[in-house]
Formats: structure tokens, sequence, C-alpha cells
């Protein structure tokens, strides 16, 4: 529950943050008191896309963990100590990007500079997360070692999978921050090689993407058929698809650096393949969902090629807000799609349409799952009850949130596609002619963002309610069985040397050449720029 807090206060900051930015891309307002565009979109990317996502999920995995394999009083100690940690850092960074000191977004590139204290923040944050790593894989390889020969419960695999991804991943990181960025923050280094830091970003950057995804997978796989009724399709194929995203999720960063100088084609050929394999288990997840639905919606009786449709709980939020967030993930998974195509890439790079497709794909998808875990998992917690009230309003919530959902995030693919750049404080670029192409969808921008932000206003209603004064009472944490009629899990999922040797052997295969190469034909490092200029 003290993960749930951050996570829903975040959303009210960040939510707000977002509000004030659609209204002075619209070239008709001006923040006040001289705060900085770019403050404004550092706060909100930094605590919606980093610090939201990450409490929410570490919170849910100690749930799942706690439901499926226990947690000892110890992990709760270290669990606590995490949190703390985490915490620590968030604030340590807030308070830097308040002060106008860290205006560098939330991928933090270099050269742009914050303050030393920005990025010893965010290290904090990384080194707290690993500490819930290793809480979750104790509690999972403690279970392992007294079931021996038995599959692991299905959650829990899919919470160790998570965050093993998150752990090889979030090195990259750590090594820019620790390495890189503070020594050269801190004025011990004068330059900094900005490749060498961008590639160890996305190094990170993209496996975060499937770190946020796999716990709305979870939900999809093993909750949603509990709530629809039905039974999961199978229980192999959803681990087979978390076992393909521990191999292909992590040696894809390049696809993120398509257009930048000095890596080889080769390599970011060799990368664009891995991206589309990644997509796979995306595929099977949205086959495995269908079957999941038509065998639940059959066993109840409908008929007819779509009729099982029919037998889905339109009316219930728990399957509503998290299926609307599926229907969103058709067309966002496509937009990623034309994203890692080298050509696209280069219509679409820096342009607004990125952030229309992460809107769609993070900040649909996945938050539309997270609010739907929300309201069963928060009255778990509280022990009160999900009441029609809050149900009610939680379906109006999720239509809110998708009518302004998909007004700004339409008008940004449109606008990327006209050529708006991304990142820009800019609305009519000195009266430019092509800028006033852009104008109309910076409007509607505009009007989808204050819908979205009075979705953020009812969701965080709705959290108060259900942690405050919902009534009284159990409700039930959904986990579903898996169908009879599926074949047994074979063993070999359960070989982790096999799969983590196997991840590894593939991100060495990726990186190595390419990186080597980097670091050898490096152009001269780079000194610092900042902004606000002299903020110092
Ligand atoms: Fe992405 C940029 C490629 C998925 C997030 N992505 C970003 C950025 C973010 C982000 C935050 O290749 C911006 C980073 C920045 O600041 O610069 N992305 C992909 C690809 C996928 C993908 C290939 N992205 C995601 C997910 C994200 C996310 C998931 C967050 C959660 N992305 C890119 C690329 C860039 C990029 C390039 C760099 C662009 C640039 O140039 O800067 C794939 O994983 C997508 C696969 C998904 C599918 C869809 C399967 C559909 C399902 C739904 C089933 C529906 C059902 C119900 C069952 C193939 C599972 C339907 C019912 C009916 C009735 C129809």
């Amino acid at each position: 529950m003290a993960h749930m807090y951050v996570a829903f206060i975040s959303l009210l900051i960040g939510g707000l943050m977002g509000l004030l930015q659609v209204l002075v891309r619209t070239g008709k307002m001006t923040l006040p008191f001289g705060i900085d565009y770019y403050q404004v979109l550092t706060v909100h990317g930094v605590i919606l896309a980093l610090v939201l996502t990450t409490f929410f999920i570490i919170g849910f995995q100690y749930a799942l963990m706690s439901k499926t394999v226990g947690m000892s009083d110890g992990e709760r100690k270290w669990a606590w100590i995490s949190f703390y940690v985490m915490l620590i850092g968030t604030v340590v960074t807030a308070v830097m990007i308040l002060l106008g000191k860290a205006n560098v977004l939330y991928t933090f590139y270099a050269p742009l500079q914050a303050h030393p204290l920005f990025y010893i923040g965010l290290a904090l944050v990384v080194v707290g997360s690993w500490i819930a790593v290793f809480v979750n894989l104790h509690q999972f390889f403690k279970w392992k070692k007294q079931h021996r020969g038995e599959v692991s419960p299905l959650l829990a695999f899919m919470v160790a999978i998570n965050m093993i991804i998150w752990f090889i991943s979030t090195l990259g990181v750590a090594a820019t921050v620790v390495i890189q960025l503070i020594p050269w923050s801190l004025g011990l280094v004068d330059e900094i090689n900005v490749l060498v830091s961008r590639t160890l970003f996305w190094y990170f950057g993209h496996p975060l993407v499937y770190f946020w995804l796999l716990p709305a997978y979870m939900a999809w796989y093993a909750i949603i058929p509990k709530i629809i009724g039905g039974k999961i399709f199978s229980d192999s194929l959803a681990r087979l698809a978390f076992i393909m995203f521990l191999l292909f999720s992590i040696p894809v960063g390049f696809h993120h650096q398509l257009l930048e100088p000095g890596i080889d084609p080769f390599w970011k050929y060799i990368q664009v393949v891995l991206t589309f394999a990644v997509a796979i288990p995306s595929l099977l997840t949205a086959f495995s969902m269908f079957a999941t639905f038509e065998s639940a919606g059959r066993a109840k009786g409908y008929t007819g090629l779509f009729g099982f449709m029919r037998g889905l709980p339109w009316k219930d939020v728990r399957f509503f807000a998290p299926f609307v967030g599926m229907l969103a993930f058709v067309p966002a998974g496509a937009g990623g799609l034309i994203n890692a195509s080298h050509q696209l890439n280069q219509v679409v790079h820096n342009t607004i349409w990125v952030t229309g497709h992460f809107h769609l794909t993070l900040a649909t998808t996945v938050i539309l799952t997270f609010f739907g875990i929300s309201y069963w998992l928060i009255p778990v917690l509280t022990g009160r009850k999900l009441n029609a009230h809050i149900n009610r309003l939680g379906i109006i919530q999720t239509i809110v949130w998708s009518i302004g959902m998909f007004i700004m995030s339409g008008a940004m693919h449109i606008a990327g596609l006209l050529g708006a750049p991304r990142r820009s404080s800019y609305s009519e670029y000195g009266g430019s002619e092509q800028a006033m192409e852009w104008i109309g969808y910076q409007y509607a921008q505009a009007i989808g963002g204050s819908i979205l932000f009075i979705g953020i206003l009812l969701m965080v209603y709705i959290f108060v309610y259900m942690t405050f004064f919902a009534p009284k009472g159990q409700e039930e944490f959904p986990m579903a069985e898996t169908a009879e009629d599926a074949l047994p899990t074979p063993m070999v999922f359960e070989n982790w040397k096999l799969w983590i040797g196997l991840a590894v052997a593939l991100i060495l295969f990726a990186y190595t050449i390419p990186f080597i190469d980097i670091i050898q034909n490096s152009p001269p490092g780079s000194p610092p720029f900042k902004w606000p200029i002299g903020y110092n």
C-alpha cells in the first residue's frame, strides 16, 4: 500500500504537469512565475514514466509474490529498506528538478547536464529497486528449493522474469550514471562521450518499456481469466511469451538510435531484426487473450463466430479498464513496428508521433491495466469492498481516459507525420509557414490533455475513496487456474541457467562489437550544456 500512495501522488503531480504542457503548446499560454517549459516536462516524464511505474510495479509484484510463494519477515524488512531507498532517491531527484537545476527531461541525454544530486537521486532509485529484485528472487528461489521438481506458480515465474530483465538492463543506466554522468556533473572530468552515454541509456531504455508492460501482461494472462469467469488458456504459452521477453527485450536499444551517427548500420540492422522478434510474444499474447475470451464465452453457452464476446463482463470495471487497454495496444503496437522499421523511423524520429506512440502504449495500455488492477488490489490491501459507486465511476473514468487519449494521441500522431518536433516548447516557430500546419493539432492535444486531466482527478478520487471510505469487507484477490485441457507445462521453462545464459549471449552478440567500435572511434567528448543557460 505504501508503494500505491507514492504511485497515485505521482499520478496527480505528473498529470498536472501534463496539463500545463499541452496548454503551453497551443501557443496561447505562457507559464507563470518564470517556470520553464522543460522543467515542467522533466517533472512530467520523470514522475510518471519512472516514479509512478516503478513504485506501482514493485508494490503490485510484492502482492503477487506474497500471495503465491509467500513473504518472510526478513524479506518484508528488506522490502521496506528498498522502499525507503527509492523514496529518498525520488525526493532528491524531484527537489533538483523543482529547483530548476535538472531540466534534462526523463531521458537525461548528455551533453545536457543536471545538478549532481539529480543523478545521485536516480542512482538511489535504481539501488533501491535492486533490493526489491533480490527480495523477489529470494522469495522465488526459496519456494523452488522447498518444491523441487514442481512447476513454479505462474505469477511468481512472471515476476522473476520481469525482475531479471530489470536487473540486467539497469546495469546499463547505472554504468552511465555512475561512471560518466556523476563525475562529469561534479566537474571531476570536463567532457563526456555522448554516444556511449546514450547507448548505455537505451540498453536500459527499451527493456524499461517491457518492465512496464509485463506486469500488465501478468494481469491479462493470470488475473483477467478469473474476473471473466474463465481459465488461463495455456500456462506454457504464457511462460514462453515471458521467456521470449527475457531473450529479446534487451539487445534492441539501437532502434531508439537508428538516426544516431557513429553506430555501424549493420548492427542497427541486427537490432532491428531482434526488435521484430520481441513483437512476437505480444502477438502470442493477443492470440492467448482471444482464446481465453472465446473459451470463457463458449463455456457460458454463447455461440457464433464472435458471439462469445457477449459473455464478457462489460459492466465490471476490473475487466473493462484493462480490456480498453488491450484494444489500444492494437494500434499502439502497430505504431511500434512502424518506429522499428529503419526507413519509416526517418519519418517519425524526434517528431511528436513518438510521443503519441508512448501515450498509447504506456499511458493507455499499461496505465489502464494498472487502474484495472487497482480496483481490486487497493480494496484487498485496505480491507474494503469495491462497491457499485466506484465500479460505475471507474467505467466513466475509463471512457473519459479513452476519449482524452484518442484525441490527444491521435493529434500527436498526425502532427508528427506532418513533421512537428517532440521535446520542444515552440508552437509557432516564429510564424513559420510549416508550423502553421501543426497548430490545429496542438489545440486538439490541449483538448485531449484537458479531458485526460479530468480522468486523473477522477482516478485520484477513486483511489482516495477505495483507501479510506469504501465499505469495509473482504474483496477477492483474483487469480485464475489453468484450463483442464491445457497440456502440462514442460520443465524446460524452469531451466533458469539456460534462459539467463541465452539472454546474456544475445546481449553480448548484439552489443560487444558495436560498443567497442563506438569507444575506439569516438569523436572528442562534449563539455556540458545547461538549460536555462548558465543556471549555476
Ligand atoms: Fe515503443 C519509442 C518500437 C512497444 C514505449 N516506445 C518508444 C518510447 C516509449 C515507448 C516510451 O523501434 C519513446 C522513448 C523516447 O523517449 O525516446 N515499441 C516499439 C515496438 C514495440 C513497442 C516494436 N513501446 C512499446 C511499449 C511501450 C513503449 C509496450 C511502453 C509500455 N518504440 C519503438 C521504437 C521507438 C519506440 C522503434 C523509437 C522511436 C524513435 O525513433 O525515437 C512492440 O513491443 C509492440 C508489439 C505489440 C504488438 C501488439 C499486440 C497486441 C495486443 C493486444 C491484443 C488485444 C486484444 C483485445 C486481445 C504487436 C497484445 C482486442 C479486441 C478486439 C475486439 C480487437
